[in-house]
């Protein structure tokens, strides 16, 4: 049985979760808007990723006895100045979530919950691929700069990104 304290924050990081959907949703329509079709791509599928991470938290709350609480989504931007920044904001977006599940483990840790530990050492490993992932394409959009025909090459490249093989 999951403690009431573990409960609330579970319920909280699946509202961060879905957040984080509605966020890479909104860049990817961004994308799209400015025919980069590829960064569109990458960013549909994550996502799709962050929804299947906002599942893995209710199907560990399932599991343990614990109840569903789904909160208001907050509206995101759908606006932003470049591609480049709309990976910067990505990037931050993301340490944002590293501490919150950092967090969790912290509530873990102290109430001895094994099975939430577990379950949380996946999302430290994915942070880390995540954050990773997002300083590269930050670097390769620095190369690159102004030139239209290195981002054509990098939209390209994005557009490989496939749900099963990210
Ligand atoms: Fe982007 O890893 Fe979940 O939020």
């Amino acid at each position: 049985m999951i403690s009431e304290t573990m409960e609330n924050a579970v319920n909280e990081q699946i509202n961060k979760e879905m957040y984080s959907a509605y966020l890479y949703l909104s860049m990817s329509s961004y994308f799209e808007s400015i025919n980069l079709k590829g960064f569109a791509n990458w960013m549909y599928v994550q996502y799709q990723e962050e929804v299947e991470h906002a599942m893995k938290f209710y199907e560990h709350l399932k599991n343990r006895g614990g109840k569903l609480k789904l909160f208001a989504i907050n509206e995101p931007p759908s606006e932003w100045k470049s591609p480049l920044d709309v990976f910067q904001a990505t990037l931050k977006h993301e340490q944002f979530i590293t501490k919150s599940i950092n967090e969790l483990v912290d509530i873990a840790e102290s109430e001895k919950d094994r099975a939430a530990y577990n379950m949380l050492q996946w999302f430290i490993d994915e942070q880390v691929e995540e954050e990773a992932n997002d300083e590269e394409i930050i670097a390769q959009l620095e190369m690159v700069e102004e030139s239209r025909n290195g981002l054509l090459m990098l939209d390209r490249e994005l557009a490989k990104r496939g749900a099963a093989a990210d």
